[in-house]
């Protein structure tokens, strides 16, 4: 733990995105919750750790309210992916629970369009790193005066998606395209990001991905990480 502030000035120049966090946070993202993985902490640690071996660099665990792990278990399992993650030099991001993210010493907090805003976690815990959902170009203009909190936006669903139930319309390869051409901060696709389709989102501009069927469903997570960092 202990990551310093990051050096916004960085985004603005293209050419020196790739350097500092711009490296660790465009790596492909695991996005993850026991429901994802048959209900299991223990299965989601599991793979966790054979992601972060295999190379992911960034782990967001994500429990929706509907979750069946009580609040204690939650600290426990984030503690627990935390470790995992520091000892594999991977950044810890949990998706819209200051609390939980506090208590675990993630290294970020993601968050949705209305969920728990920029300013307050800023205010709160300003060593945490903020990711923040963008579905729509409107909700990328609405969202310009935070883009110099946020350490990378979410852009999707990119491709239509069985995972999230409540996942907005697709904004296809055109649509993250134009959100990338205005974007000061690293955009990271989302939403049906597969081994196919990856590479076609990193061409469109990406700086990376972030997936959740693409690693439960792998049976290579060396592969799949290969595939989900791979330009043509
Ligand atoms: N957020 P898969 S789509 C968690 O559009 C999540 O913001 C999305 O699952 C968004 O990789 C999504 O299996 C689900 O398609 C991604």
């Amino acid at each position: 733990h202990g990551h310093g502030p990051l050096n916004h000035g960085n985004w603005a120049d293209p050419n020196k995105v790739r350097t500092g966090f711009g490296l660790e946070v465009l790596g492909p993202q695991l996005v993850i919750e026991t429901e994802n993985i048959s209900g299991s902490p223990r299965a989601l640690a599991n793979l966790v750790k054979s992601a972060c071996r295999s190379g992911v660099k960034v782990v967001q665990l994500r429990e929706k309210d509907e979750t069946k792990l009580n609040w204690e278990d939650k600290v426990v399992l984030a503690k627990a992916l935390k470790q995992i993650c520091s000892d594999n030099h991977s950044l810890f991001f949990i998706d819209d629970d200051l609390d939980l993210a506090i208590l675990s010493h993630a290294d970020g907090i993601h968050v949705g369009q209305s969920d728990t805003s920029v300013e307050h976690i800023v205010q709160q815990a300003p060593n945490l790193l903020i990711g923040l959902s963008i579905s729509t170009m409107e909700e990328f203009k609405k969202s310009e005066h935070l883009f110099q909190h946020l350490a990378y936006i979410g852009v999707g669903p990119v491709f239509a998606t069985q995972t999230k139930k409540d996942a907005k319309l697709p904004i296809g390869l055109d649509g993250l395209k134009a959100i990338k051409a205005k974007s000061p901060v690293p955009v990271i696709g989302i939403g049906g990001v597969s081994e196919e389709t990856a590479s076609r989102i990193l061409d469109a501009g990406a700086d990376g991905v972030a997936a959740i069927s693409a690693f439960t469903k792998s049976n290579n997570l060396y592969k799949t990480v290969f595939e989900l960092s791979k330009k043509e």
